[in-house]
C-alpha cells in the first residue's frame, strides 16, 4: 500500500499514474499468429491449442451435447442467480432502446436516425484463473436485445479440452449462436478472418490478457471494430466519516483480487475511517483464496487522506476510474461534479460487486483513464445508426438557395447543379 496524507495538488499528477505495464514486444508474435490463422484456418487453431494449452482437439466447435452436459453441472442455486442477473441486465439494457424521432429541420425537410444491429459480433471470454461467465451476460444480453444475427463466443479449452460449464450454460441461455474452443490472439484472428468453422465478425468484445488486447488492436487493421481499449481493472473509493471501514475494505479487495495488475485507490476525509480501513484490508485479505493477486495489486495502490470530498472528486476526475464508489453522506449533491468515471456506486450499500454481477448495469467499462473519452458497453455498442432524410418539393424549395450558395463557395458546381436542376423543374412545372 502506498500511503499518503494530505498530498499537495502538485503531487496528484504522480498519484493518478497507472502502474506501468510491462508491455513486451509482442507485435511480431501477433502478426505471426494472424498470418497462420488466415492461411491455415481451423488447422492453425488446432495447432495453437496444442502449443499453448497443451490440448489436442479435432473439433473446435462446442457440440449440442457438450452444452446439455454443462447444464447438468450447474446447481439450481446458480441457475436462479444467473436468471435474476439476466432479468436485471435485460431490463436495464432494454430501457436504452429509444423511439425514432423524425425532425423537420426546415419545412419539408425531414431527418431521422434508425438503429441497425451489427450483424455479426464476437465475444471473447478468457480462460485463466477465474471463469468470467458474468461477462457472457454483459455482452450476449445487449447483443441479443440489439438484434445481432450472429453472436459467437470464443474461449480457450482447459486441460481436458472443455470450456467452463457456467460459461457454456450462460452462453446458450443468452442466445449465443456458436461457441468455439480457441483462445488468445488466435481466437481474435479467427474472428477477424473467419476459418472453416468460425465465421468472421464485424466487431469483437471482451477482456483478455496482453496478447488478446494487442490482437484486438491489430484486428482493427482488417476493418474489424472492437469494444474499447482495455487495461487492468480498477476502483476508486471516496469515504467520509459516516462510511463503513469494513465495507470499504471489502470493496477495495474485491477489485484487487482480479489480478496482480489491478489498482485500487482509497480517498478519505476522515482520519479514523482511513486508519480503520487500512487495518481492515490487512485483516480481510488473509482469508482470501486469491490473496496473492490482491497483495500484488495493493503494492501499487494508493491510500490517501484528503481535505474535502470536493477535492476527492477533483482527484477522481483526473484519475478517471473504471469504478467510483461514493461512500459519503448526501452523495446526490456530488453527482453533478463527477466528470470522468466508467460506473458510479452511490452510498454505503452500493458495492461494486452489484454492478459486476446483477444490478443491471454493464461491467465492461473503460479502464486506464479511458473514462475521459469512452463509455462502457451498452446497447449502443451493438448497433450502428443510419441517418435518413426526405425532402419534399417544398423542402428543396425552402433549402435550395442555401445549398446552392454553399456549393458555389466551395467551388463544387456539380453539387450546386443537383439543386438548381430540381428548382428549375419545379419552376417550369408552375408555368
Ligand atoms: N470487475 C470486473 C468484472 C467482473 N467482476 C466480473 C467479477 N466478475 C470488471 O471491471
Ligand atoms: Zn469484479
Amino acid at each position: 500500500m502506498l500511503i499518503n496524507k494530505y498530498p499537495q495538488k502538485e503531487e496528484w499528477a504522480n498519484l493518478v499514474q497507472r502502474p506501468t505495464l510491462k508491455r513486451e514486444e509482442i507485435s511480431k508474435t501477433i502478426e505471426d499468429i494472424f498470418t497462420k490463422v488466415q492461411k491455415n484456418g481451423d488447422q492453425a487453431l488446432i495447432n495453437f491449442n496444442k502449443k499453448f494449452d497443451n490440448i489436442e482437439i479435432q473439433d473446435i466447435e462446442v457440440s449440442e451435447n457438450e452444452i446439455i452436459k454443462a447444464e447438468k453441472l450447474i446447481t439450481e442455486d446458480l441457475k436462479k442467480a444467473i436468471q435474476q442477473a439476466k432479468e436485471n441486465i435485460t431490463k436495464f439494457h432494454a430501457s436504452q432502446i429509444v423511439d425514432i424521432q423524425k425532425i423537420e429541420t426546415t419545412k419539408g425537410v425531414i431527418c431521422w436516425r434508425e438503429n441497425r444491429a451489427i450483424e455479426k459480433v464476437g465475444i471473447y471470454i478468457p480462460g485463466g484463473t477465474a471463469p468470467l461467465f458474468s461477462t457472457v451476460l454483459m455482452l450476449a444480453i445487449p447483443a441479443q436485445l440489439a438484434g445481432c444475427k450472429e453472436v459467437i463466443l470464443c474461449s480457450p479449452p482447459d486441460k481436458n479440452g472443455n470450456i467452463n460449464p457456467a460459461i457454456l450454460y450462460t452462453a446458450q441461455l443468452c442466445g449465443v449462436t456458436k461457441i468455439f474452443k480457441t483462445g488468445g490472439a488466435q481466437a481474435i484472428a479467427a474472428m477477424t478472418f473467419g476459418t472453416e468453422s468460425i465465421p468472421n465478425v464485424y466487431k469483437i468484445f471482451g477482456p483478455g490478457n496482453q496478447y488478446v488486447v494487442a490482437a484486438k488492436e491489430f484486428a482493427q487493421n482488417y476493418g474489424v471494430a472492437i469494444d474499447m481499449p482495455a487495461g487492468p481493472s480498477e476502483v476508486l473509493v471516496i469515504a467520509d466519516e459516516q462510511a463503513n471501514p469494513d465495507f470499504c475494505a471489502a470493496d477495495l479487495l474485491s477489485q484487487a483480487e482480479h489480478g496482480s495488475d489491478s489498482q485500487v485507490i482509497f480517498l478519505s476525509t476522515d482520519n479514523d475511517i482511513f486508519n480503520q480501513t487500512i487495518e481492515e484490508v490487512n485483516q480481510q485479505i488473509k482469508a482470501l483464496p486469491r490473496n496473492e493477486f490482491a497483495k500484488n495489486a495493493l503494492k501499487s495502490s494508493h491510500f490517501i487522506l484528503i481535505n474535502t470530498i470536493e477535492e476527492a472528486i477533483d482527484f477522481s476526475n483526473i484519475y478517471a476510474p473504471e469504478h467510483l464508489i461514493l461512500a459519503v453522506e448526501n452523495f446526490e449533491n456530488y453527482i453533478p461534479f463527477i466528470q470522468n468515471a466508467g460506473s458510479v456506486f452511490l452510498g454505503n450499500y452500493s458495492c461494486e460487486s452489484a454492478g459486476d454481477y446483477a444490478s443491471g448495469t454493464n461491467h465492461t467499462l473503460p479502464t486506464n483513464g479511458f473514462a475521459k473519452n469512452y463509455s462502457g458497453v451498452s446497447l449502443d455498442s451493438f448497433v450502428k445508426k443510419i441517418t435518413f432524410q426526405n425532402l419534399s418539393k417544398e423542402g428543396i424549395q425552402n433549402l435550395g438557395k442555401t445549398i446552392e450558395i454553399m456549393a458555389e463557395a466551395e467551388g463544387l458546381t456539380a453539387h450546386k447543379n443537383a439543386v438548381s436542376i430540381r428548382l428549375k423543374q419545379l419552376e417550369n412545372d408552375k408555368k
